[in-house]
């Protein structure tokens, strides 16, 4: 059988990560890469093993061989590029968030919707296999009416003030920065597992490091800062570090999150709690593979994700015996397995359910973010405006 051909625009923190994941699934093929630079482009195709390289990706996205297109650029270019690809004719994974706002990820929707392409973006964490197991005993009432949901994501890779990457910058990152890189997960992740609409929030944020010392060389996520950087500047700093966040879903259950890039020693805690009229759950993806489950009548539980102990409808996610740990990359893949077995199985996107995170899933994701904004500048209620029916 052909392979489905791949193109990948961006090669930083993320990018590496996306092929590598299909590389695992074996009916793809990563055919090309896109960078700012051919030099550029040529240095990170020798160093992944990819034949093709290209220094603008309009080049790339007029090769008829390649089906579908990876947008792993940072934040300012996803709506530009995600609607190039769409044009283009291509299937498109775009990485979050999917575009600077809602305004334009309501119009990649529609256009996605219009030109017929199978559309997804990286909601990686609704993918782990004990997440996916969650929802599925949730649905199946395990846990009684969901009546509190309450967590966190935190990180520390941003604790110092001489700490920069391009996220910090709104005009490369957005407006918002810790809501929509990290707050952008936890909403879906637990919307997700919940099976509700989060339809309302009152936000609280703050930029902890007003003024941060930009090395003037280049510093990638997550990258150690070198001990050779000696040279700075000071720089402003317009995006929050920190957000505290109520929220009302769609039933009236309430909810509660705070988000952080400057918490010492957390480096990718993504946690909540589940507080159901039977039992409660807690699961933190720095541990995927523990399910804690709280009972009031009984002893409480810790499930090691285990297929034989899985739900059925939850099965599909867990690769392998319990105690053979999957994580990170694992959620990953699962997130591209279920994108391009959707492709190969040959679904419409605008009839066919979708089992990973699409453009529907990332423009409510932006109206969460705008609404998160705007509740914090008027210190209020605000009504996500997603037009969801
Ligand atoms: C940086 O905060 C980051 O890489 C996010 O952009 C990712 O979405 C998250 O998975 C890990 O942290």
């Amino acid at each position: 059988m052909k392979k489905i051909n791949v193109g990948i625009i961006g090669t930083g923190f993320i990018g590496p990560t996306h092929i590598e994941a299909i590389r695992r699934l074996g009916f793809v093929e990563v055919v090309g890469l896109a960078e700012t630079s051919q030099e550029q482009a040529d240095r990170k195709a020798a160093e992944l093993g990819i034949p093709k390289a290209y220094g603008n990706y309009r080049e790339m996205l007029q090769n008829p061989e390649i089906q579908v297109i990876h947008n792993c650029t940072p934040n300012h270019l996803h709506f530009t590029i995600n609607k190039e690809i769409i044009l283009a004719g291509k299937h498109v994974v775009s990485e979050k968030p999917l575009a600077m706002n809602s305004m334009e990820s309501d119009e990649l929707l529609a256009l996605a919707q219009k030109q017929g392409v199978v559309h997804g973006v990286n909601f990686n964490y609704r993918q782990h296999a004990s997440v996916q197991n969650l929802r599925a005993k949730i649905a199946n009432g395990d846990f009684g009416k969901v009546n509190l949901v309450h967590g966190s994501y935190l990180q520390d890779w941003l604790l110092y003030e001489t700490d920069y990457n391009w996220r910090l910058a709104p005009e490369v990152g957005g407006k918002s920065r810790a809501v929509a890189d990290i707050g952008s997960h936890w909403c879906d992740t637990v919307q997700f597992v919940t099976g509700k609409k989060i339809v309302e929030v009152f936000a609280d944020l703050a930029t902890v490091i007003p003024v941060r010392k930009k090395p003037k060389a280049n510093v990638a996520t997550f990258g150690a800062q070198s001990t050779e950087v000696t040279e700075y500047e000071d720089v402003p700093i317009n995006t929050e570090d920190y957000a505290s966040v109520l929220v009302r879903f769609e039933d009236g259950s309430r909810g509660v999150f705070t988000v952080s890039q400057v918490s010492a020693g957390r480096k990718n805690r993504l946690s909540f709690e589940i507080n159901g009229s039977k039992s409660s759950a807690f699961w933190n993806q720095e541990e995927p593979e523990k399910l804690w489950m709280g009972h009031r009548d009984k002893p409480n539980e810790m499930l090691l994700a285990d297929p034989a102990l899985f739900s059925p409808e939850a099965k599909h996610a867990i690769h392998h015996p319990g105690g053979h740990n999957e994580g990170w990359p694992d959620a990953l893949k699962n997130m591209m397995f279920n994108y391009y077995t959707f492709i190969r199985e040959g679904k419409d996107p605008l009839k066919d359910k979708a089992n990973f995170a699409t453009f529907e899933d990332g423009h409510i994701s932006m109206a969460i973010t705008d609404a998160i904004l705007e509740s914090h500048e008027q210190q209020k209620w605000v009504k996500v405006q997603a037009n969801q029916e």
